[in-house]
């Protein structure tokens, strides 16, 4: 049954006990919103008529959306430089391809840059996805300095008028120093030629409660400009997304709906927050 079915038959049986309201409770759990938005949603849910509890909830879990723009940057007079930045295995590089072949199908040109010089399997990963979308990836050395291929991919983007320069960047568990030093070269280094229009963070929507440590980790360090939440198709609901940017105000901007080209889509609140409450 529904959480949405559950509620209203609750609150319609009139007395809704404290064992059901347990119940209901632990199953808002598993949506990953946290315990404190968690509740929130049960004492709207509370103070509800049955008929519109429904509705109720819905209104508060749209109220914690950011108002900002969900479009990625679109300028027609030079590169648009885009950033995918978080942990190892949360979806980077697979982000990346998704997101260039959505844009190659929109008609736009775009580049791929493998930073992620530290594993050689990341950039034979982006290689594969660039032949099979039919684009260029300019790659280093294994080991090489991240923001040397970051360098050489914005001059070629800027000097061939590519539309899109998406950057495949390193995701080890950093602290907070490393991060900056490492993102924040990579950074410096491309804005010499144009600006870096959005640094994306990817949230695996099977981490559960830890994305909120992790986006505070690197919103700190630069400026967060979207979220992409992947791993959507799998039994998580994601609401750390939902929480992630109730807090910091980033706004999702795609949803990652599992491994082929194809599944990546525009965030759409409503679907969203209707399937946390399923
Ligand atoms: N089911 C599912 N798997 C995904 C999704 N996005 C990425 N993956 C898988 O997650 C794993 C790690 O992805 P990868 O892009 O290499 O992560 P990275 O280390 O952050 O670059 C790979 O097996 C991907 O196929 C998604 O939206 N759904
Ligand atoms: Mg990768």
């Amino acid at each position: 049954m529904s959480l949405f079915k559950r509620l209203v038959t609750a609150l319609r049986s009139g007395s809704v006990s404290a064992d059901e309201w347990n119940q209901i409770r632990a199953n808002l759990i598993t949506s990953d919103l946290g315990v404190k938005l968690v509740d929130e949603v049960i004492e709207k849910a509370k103070s509800a008529k049955p008929d519109d509890a429904k509705a109720a909830i819905t209104q508060i879990a749209s109220s914690w959306l950011s108002s900002k723009s969900r479009n990625i940057s679109k300028k027609s007079d030079r590169v648009n430089t885009v950033l995918v930045v978080g942990i190892n295995g949360t979806g980077k590089t697979t982000s990346v391809a998704k997101l260039a072949n959505n844009l190659k199908d929109d008609g736009e040109t775009v580049l791929l840059a493998a930073a992620d010089t530290f594993r050689a399997a990341a950039t034979d990963q982006l290689q594969t996805w660039a032949t099979r979308i039919g684009i260029q990836v300019v790659t280093g050395e294994i080991n090489s300095d991240p923001a040397s291929v970051a360098f050489s991919a914005i001059s070629k983007a800027t000097e061939s008028n590519i539309n899109y320069l998406l950057v495949d960047t390193a995701g080890r568990l950093h602290t907070k120093k490393n991060l900056m030093d490492e993102l924040g070269k990579v950074i410096r280094v491309i804005e010499k030629h144009s600006p870096v229009d959005e640094i994306l963070l990817i949230i695996d929507a099977t981490t559960g409660q830890n994305g909120i440590n992790q986006a505070l980790t690197f919103i700190e360090a630069v400026n967060i400009t979207g979220l992409i939440v992947t791993k959507l198709d799998g039994s998580a609901k994601g609401g750390i997304a939902l929480a992630i940017e109730k807090l910091t105000s980033v706004p999702i901007k795609f949803i990652g709906t599992g491994e082929a080209l194809s599944d990546l889509a525009p965030f759409d609140p409503a679907p969203y927050i209707a399937s946390l409450f399923e």
